[in-house]
């Protein structure tokens, strides 16, 4: 079976595969390598990724993109307020305080989690694989920003099972595009060698990625990852569009924030012009007809202008540049390259940032918009490469070891918490159960398992009493790794230090090891239950959207049949039908037509099929003669060849 590697972003989402020998860029069936992450919500079905994303005026309501950052977020969260009130659908709390989004869905109001959302997607880009693969699939690695908290990751492994994939791994966009990187580089240097160091940068809609990795054959080490996780091309969208809004109140005294569907449209357009001034510095038009109140508007801009108004975001550029290279202690002439990825570093200014900071000419050796899905798909591929995180391979375990009398709660957090883009640094909180005194009354040694599995996602995977120990409880200090602390008692985090010798030398004597159960409360992440009714709704919809395709799919057919038979009527078949059977047959595709348009719009999948095979009774029989004609002569000539 296939694996498949997926990055899902924010916008774009790719696919891509190990296939004969290289990885392949999976296409959509529009020939289309990027899928829009958009899900369209109707009365019948859904529509997901570029079908979805021409709706996104017209059904502007219940078009939902830009949820990417939704995951893991309680609605009450500052960042979900933020972005509710620039969003053309709306926001819901759910029951447990996580965030919800409320559509119209199959003629009835329906609240969606947001796993739920990017399990569409997933179920899109699921079929797009098999479709290409002429195979089921089901194993998947996708990738998440590097930044991406434990409540963020476990809550899109969610969205994977919904969807039906199995996820074998989630791997940071950077290591990704880290991997894509070295699997082409045959000179990289050998094992023993000095290792190359590169300098990955991601700038994407939402968000920027960097990272320093180094390589020698076979070897990858990932030496520091930085973000700004809310830069991205959307920032400098949004620069336009308010520029644009001001022009036009102030030229055409039209107030644009108030129409949805006109400020969704000018958001389009500015992203085209965008796009357009990246390639063009000179002054370029932007034109809207029947905007809004049946006017046209019209404006202009050139790159110089852009990139003044977007001076404070180009200004962040150089932030996370310059603390991956502390973090990594590379001085700036040990960099071999900076390699970009990402559609917003096709920003000439973007590019010309961090050209500037390292003081050389940036390459672009990987594709922009591929690289992460290929490194995805790589990933489980290429099984010699080894791989880190941030300072730490995942995954990993490490022993903690508390002096308890009782039951005691583990609380687990991030340690560097202004480091991380999300509000809440917890990442869960365990209870070790059956915790008992030594038999003279004093403190049991507790040792306790904890461990980042390969997803970067945290638990705690075992704890078991020790008798007649001493020892220590330690605490566990990662940067934005997962860290772990006694709850509410650190003064006993510190243990006694001088006895730790003591302890560990009689450790092998004395050892009676006693399993404890351990309670977690994994909260935010879906309940069993909960995740079996969307993994079973997900199917539901799958479908309904399957019996929607096949009823319109059936509803064409009499349409081009219509079609057809009419245009053949007065040119291929004129000369096998007598002029009463023509006129009689004309008539009936009139109504034909007639029908589809009125009463026959919207009926069962079987109605159209009849109405096709009545059709066919009459067409099929002049076809024949037709046939049987035209094939004659052209038998004889084979015929003749042979002979
Ligand atoms: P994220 O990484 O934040 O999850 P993403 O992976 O979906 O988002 P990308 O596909 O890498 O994002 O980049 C999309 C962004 O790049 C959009 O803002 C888009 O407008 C911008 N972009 C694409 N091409 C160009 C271009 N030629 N000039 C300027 N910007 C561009
Ligand atoms: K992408
Ligand atoms: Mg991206």
């Amino acid at each position: 079976m296939s694996v498949v590697g997926i990055d899902v972003g924010f916008q774009n989402c790719y696919i891509a595969v190990a296939r004969s020998g290289g990885i392949e860029t999976i296409a959509n069936e529009y020939s289309d390598r990027c899928t829009p992450a958009c899900i369209s919500l109707a009365s019948k079905n859904r529509t997901i990724g570029n079908a979805a994303k021409s709706q996104i005026i017209t059904n502007f309501k219940n078009t939902v993109h830009g949820f990417k950052k939704f995951h893991g977020r309680a609605f009450d969260d500052q960042f979900v307020q933020g972005e509710k009130s620039k969003l053309p659908y709306s926001l819901h709390k759910l029951d447990n305080g996580s965030t919800g989004i409320k559509v119209r869905y199959l003629n009835e109001d329906k609240v969606f989690t947001i796993e739920q959302m990017t399990a569409m997607l997933l179920t899109k880009l699921k079929e797009t694989s098999e479709h290409a693969l002429k195979k089921p699939v089901v194993d998947c690695v996708i990738s998440v920003p590097s930044f991406f908290t434990d409540v963020e990751r476990r809550s899109l492994m969610d969205a994977t099972q919904i969807a039906g994939l199995n996820c074998l791994r989630l791997i940071n966009d950077t290591t990704a595009v880290a991997l894509a990187y070295g699997i082409y580089k045959q000179d990289l240097p050998n094992p023993e060698e000095k290792p190359r160091n590169v300098v990955f940068v991601d700038i994407g809609h939402s968000s920027y990625q960097v990272s320093v990795a180094s390589f020698n054959k076979g070897k990858l080490k990932v030496l520091a990852t930085a973000f700004d996780p809310y830069l991205g091309g959307r920032n400098f969208d949004e620069m336009l569009v308010e520029y644009f809004c001001e022009d036009f109140k102030n030229r055409f005294k039209l107030n644009v924030k108030d129409n949805p569907r006109a400020l969704l449209r000018l958001y389009q357009e500015c992203e085209k012009l965008k796009k357009l001034m990246s390639a063009n510095s000179s002054d370029l038009p932007l034109n809207i007809e029947c905007f809004m109140n049946d006017i046209d508007v019209h404006g202009k801009m050139n790159r110089l202008q852009f990139e003044e108004m977007c001076a404070h975001l180009l200004m962040r550029v150089e932030a996370p540049l310059k603390s991956a290279m502390e973090q990594s202690k590379l001085s700036r002439d040990e960099i071999y390259a900076i390699e970009v990825v990402g559609g917003a570093t096709r920003i000439p200014a973007t590019k010309e940032r961090i050209s500037k900071f390292f003081g050389k000419d940036i390459s672009t050796t990987l594709n922009a918009d591929e690289a992460v899905a290929r490194g995805c798909a790589l990933q489980y591929h290429n099984q010699e490469c080894e791989v880190y995180s941030k300072n730490h391979a995942a995954p990993f375990s490490k022993a903690i070891t508390f002096h308890k009398k009782e039951p005691f709660d583990l609380e687990a957090f991030y340690s560097s918490p202004h480091e991380l883009p999300y509000p809440d640094s917890r990442i869960g909180r365990f209870t070790i159960q059956n915790v008992m005194p030594q038999p003279d009354g004093g403190s049991s040694k507790v040792k306790v398992k904890v461990r980042v599995n390969m997803h970067g996602i945290f638990s705690v995977s075992s704890a078991s009493l020790i008798e007649k120990q001493k020892g220590e409880a330690e605490d566990v200090q990662m940067d934005t790794e997962p860290a772990v602390q006694n709850e509410g008692r650190p003064e006993e985090q510190v243990g006694d230090k001088q006895d730790q010798g003591a302890s560990s030398s009689k450790a092998k004597s004395k050892v009676k090891s006693v399993d404890l159960p351990i309670w977690a409360n994994t909260t935010r992440q879906l309940d069993r239950d909960v995740l079996n009714n969307f993994v079973e709704y997900e199917k539901k919809m799958i479908i309904q959207d399957k019996l929607e395709k096949e009823r319109n799919d059936a509803k064409n057919a009499v349409e081009e049949y219509v079609y057809d038979l009419r245009d053949k009527l007065c040119g291929i078949y004129e000369r096998y039908v007598t002029e009463d059977e023509s006129n009689r047959l004309t008539i009936m595709l009139e109504d034909t037509e007639n029908w589809l348009y009125e009463e026959g719009e919207d009926q069962e999948k079987e109605i159209y099929q009849d109405k096709l095979s009545e059709l066919k009774k009459f067409g099929e029989p002049i076809e024949e003669r037709y046939r049987e004609h035209e094939g004659r002569p052209r038998a004889f000539d084979e015929l003749g060849k042979k002979i």
